[in-house]
Order: C-alpha cells, then structure tokens, then sequence
C-alpha cells in the first residue's frame, strides 16, 4: 500500500514536470490525506531526493539521489509495463536468482529486481560477472512470451539491441554488438546479458535476462585480469552517467521491440541487430563445448543462430559459443 502511494506520488511528479504541486492537489491526485502526502515527501527527502517547497505553490523535485531507487527509476519512467514492478536491493547475490524465484511465484511480466551489487553474479556456463557496489547496472527482467522455446535466444539479441540504443541516447556513444551476448566499446567489454528459461516440453513460462553494465568503474575499480578486456562507460564518456536514466531509456526500449517481435515477429530486429554486430563479414573462431569453429560470419538466421563459412565453403550453424574476432 505504501509503495502504491509512492508510486503514483513520483507519477504526478513525472507528469508536473517543473511545475508545482500543492499538498491539497497531491492528496487528491492520489486519494490520501495531506499528513500522507507530507509523510511520503519526507521519506522521498530520506532517500536522497531534493524537494523544494514554496509556499502557496507546493512541492516539486529539483534532484534525484546518487544510488539508485526504485523511486528514482519510476520517476518519468514511461514504459506500460517493463520495471513497473521493480524488486531493489542494496546487496544480493545474483539478481538472476531471485527473479527466478519471483517467476516462480507469478509476479507480472516486466517485473525487475536491480542491485547495487551483486555477491555471486553470474555470467554464461557459471562463469562470473564482476558486479561492484554503485557502479553499475545489475538487472534481471521477467518476460512471459508466447513463443516456442527455439526462439528464446532471440530475445538476448532483442535486448541487446535495446540496451545499445539506451546507450546511445543517454551517452551519445555508438557500441557494438559480439555474438551472441557481449556489447563492446573499443573492443572491450561494457556489457553482458544472460537469458535464462522457465520452461517444460515445449512451453515457456518465463524468461529471465540478466543485463550487466559497467557504467560509472574507473579501470583500477576492476579485478587486474579484466583491467584489458573490460570498460564502462564512464571510461568510455570521460564522464559520470546516470544509472537511473540509463535504466529508464533501457526499458522503453525493450518494452518498445518486445511489442513489435510480439507482433510483427523478429525480422525487424535481426536487421538492427546486425547493423550493430561487428562480427558479420569478418573471419571468427567460435569456440563451442566441443570443437573450435574457424570462418567468417555470414550474418544470423531467423532464429538468432550465427552462420559460418568455413575454409571448405561448408556453412556452419552455431547456437551457442565464445566468439574471438
Ligand atoms: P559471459 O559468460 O559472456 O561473460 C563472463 C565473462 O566476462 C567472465 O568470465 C569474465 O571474463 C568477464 N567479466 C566478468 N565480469 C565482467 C565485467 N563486469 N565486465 C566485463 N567483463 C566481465 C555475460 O556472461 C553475462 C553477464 C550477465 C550479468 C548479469 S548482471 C544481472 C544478472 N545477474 C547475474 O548474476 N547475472 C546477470
């Protein structure tokens, strides 16, 4: 109950815009009473908001915190649905396994539990994702698609698509795309997305995508043996970036083409996806669980499986690999 007064609390901000709402209007925006409304400004004011308030006008936000809320991300968030339930946690393990057991308990699809820092974190085949306190993204989203298990890795590529265009418009740098999973920026790593299923026989019940973002790390904030192969973006910027923003610009652009691959299919996203790969046309080794695959990329197919061409001419099919450029 608390946490919906907030929420349409930090709504009537988002819509006022710079303008003044007075106690009176918000306590019938919302429909509580002013000493609730006061009560809920001075929670904001505890979390790190800056409100100012003027007599005879009312309040409004002039600043959002350092650390990230889940205050701040609903703060102008416009999404219907994705991180409209959003799960914040100061510390955890792995984001990935409480959405997983969020999943499991029926929350609604777009559900997000964020982190400031994650203990465990995890990437592909249990390998693990450095994730330090307050200086990164660290995420997992719950999606309920009606989609046949195959397509699955679709929506990796599908969100790494959204995250470099988050990227863009909030930084102005154009990453790119390594298949199937790794976002880079000169090379180097600023960002991995895991997808993981809840499934049986052939039904998906849900998808759980863990997206992590080195945003504000400076190269001595990284264990030396990813100092060379990791970056962020404030490395990257030469500047601080807001997580918060960079979150909200995340999943509008997620809820944006997981609406149009729900209803038009995936064609339009592979064509964007493979406008920021930089793997297509170049000569690979992808290495799979069982033998090292040597070609150049062809492109990817309708289903999200990268093409090799390999010396005999032979076209490869990889569903799941580590790719050296
Ligand atoms: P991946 O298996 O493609 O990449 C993991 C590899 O990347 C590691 O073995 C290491 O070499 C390198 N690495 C580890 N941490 C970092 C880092 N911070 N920056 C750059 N390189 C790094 C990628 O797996 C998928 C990562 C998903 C992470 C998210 S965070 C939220 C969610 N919760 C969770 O536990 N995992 C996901």
């Amino acid at each position: 109950m608390q946490s919906e007064i907030r929420k349409e609390l930090l709504d009537a901000f988002t819509n006022a815009g710079e303008s003044y709402l007075s106690g009176q209007q918000l306590a019938e925006l919302i429909g509580c009473s002013r000493t609730a409304v006061w009560k809920h400004v001075e929670e904001l004011r505890k979390e790190g908001f800056e409100l100012e308030a003027v007599r005879r006008k009312g309040y409004r936000i002039l600043k959002t915190p350092e650390k990230i809320t889940a205050d701040e991300i609903r703060l102008g968030l416009k999404t219907e649905f994705i991180g409209r339930n959003i799960y914040y946690e100061e510390s955890v393990e792995s984001t990935q396994k409480i959405a997983h057991r969020l999943a499991n308990e029926g929350v609604p699809e777009g559900t997000t539990v964020i982190a400031e820092e994650q203990l465990s974190g995890r990437g592909r085949m249990e390998r693990k994702w450095h994730s330090p306190k307050y200086t990164g993204v660290w995420m997992s989203l719950i999606l309920r698609p009606n989609i046949p298990l195959t397509k699955a890795p679709q929506l990796t590529l599908l969100t790494a698509v959204a995250v470099v265009q988050a990227i863009e418009e909030i930084t102005g740098l154009t990453p790119e795309i390594k298949w199937p999973n790794d976002i880079l920026m000169n090379g180097k790593k600023l960002t991995g997305i895991l997808t993981e299923l809840q499934a049986e026989a052939d039904r998906i019940h849900s998808v759980i995508i863990g997206i992590g973002i080195n945003v504000n790390q400076k190269k001595d904030d990284f264990p030396t043996e990813l100092q060379e192969t990791a970056s962020s973006l404030l490395i990257e910027k030469g500047e601080p970036i807001s997580r918060a923003e960079l979150i909200k610009s995340i999943f509008l652009y997620i809820e944006k083409w997981y609406g149009i691959y729900l209803e038009k299919g995936f064609s339009a996203i592979k064509l964007l996806w493979e406008s920021y790969a930089i793997s297509i046309g170049k000569h690979l080794k992808a290495r799979t669980l069982t033998e090292v695959i040597e070609g150049k990329a062809l492109g990817i197919t309708e289903d999200g499986v990268l093409l090799l061409e390999d010396e005999n001419g032979a076209i490869r099919h990889i569903y799941s690999a580590d790719i050296e450029i």
